[in-house]
């Protein structure tokens, strides 16, 4: 007989786990909507409020200088970076979309901490407004799930 391969397939509990939300101000009118959502998924998932550190970032692009300055100080199991980066006229967006995407990607690399990415690039208000809890769930929320679960796997392959 076969032998079944071995799986990690972390379960979501938020239990004593700490995140730092790094949420942009601009476009605040759906990055609250993303940061309600991040907070109650781990709520719901049995973390603390107490737990977990919100800091706010002028815009996007400040985003990964700031998770930077969190994970050098240290103490947080996750980063959930949550921003929304609307397009308009020129391709300013593109230039701002692309430095949060790799910077938040490269960081996460770096110092071995998960950042996940709840940045939303949509073309119009209304698909922004549906991604931060309207008709297509909410991207802070699937953040913060996404997060609460690579933290469990990385500490079960930490125990193997
Ligand atoms: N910041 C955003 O978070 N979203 C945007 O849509 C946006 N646009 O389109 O301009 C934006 N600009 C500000 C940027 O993130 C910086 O804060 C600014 O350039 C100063 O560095």
């Amino acid at each position: 007989m076969q032998a079944s391969p071995r799986q990690i397939s972390a379960p979501i509990n938020a239990k004593g786990m700490k995140f730092a939300i790094v949420v942009s101000r601009f476009n605040a009118l759906v990055t609250k909507e993303l940061l309600g959502g991040a907070l109650d998924a781990i709520e719901r998932n049995g973390g603390s409020p107490a737990d977990q550190l919100v800091v706010w970032a002028p815009g996007a692009f400040e985003i990964p200088i700031i998770t930077r300055a969190v994970l050098e100080k240290g103490g947080y199991d996750a980063v959930i970076a949550l921003g929304c980066v609307m397009a308009g006229e020129t391709t300013h967006n593109d230039y701002i979309a692309n430095e949060v995407t790799k910077g938040c990607g490269h960081l996460s690399l770096q110092y071995g901490v998960p950042v996940s990415f709840g940045v939303l690039t949509p073309n119009t208000l209304e698909q922004a407004l549906n991604r931060a809890g309207l008709k297509m769930g909410n991207k802070g929320a699937e953040a913060a799930l996404a997060a609460i679960e690579a933290v469990a796997a990385i500490r079960s392959i930490a125990a193997l």
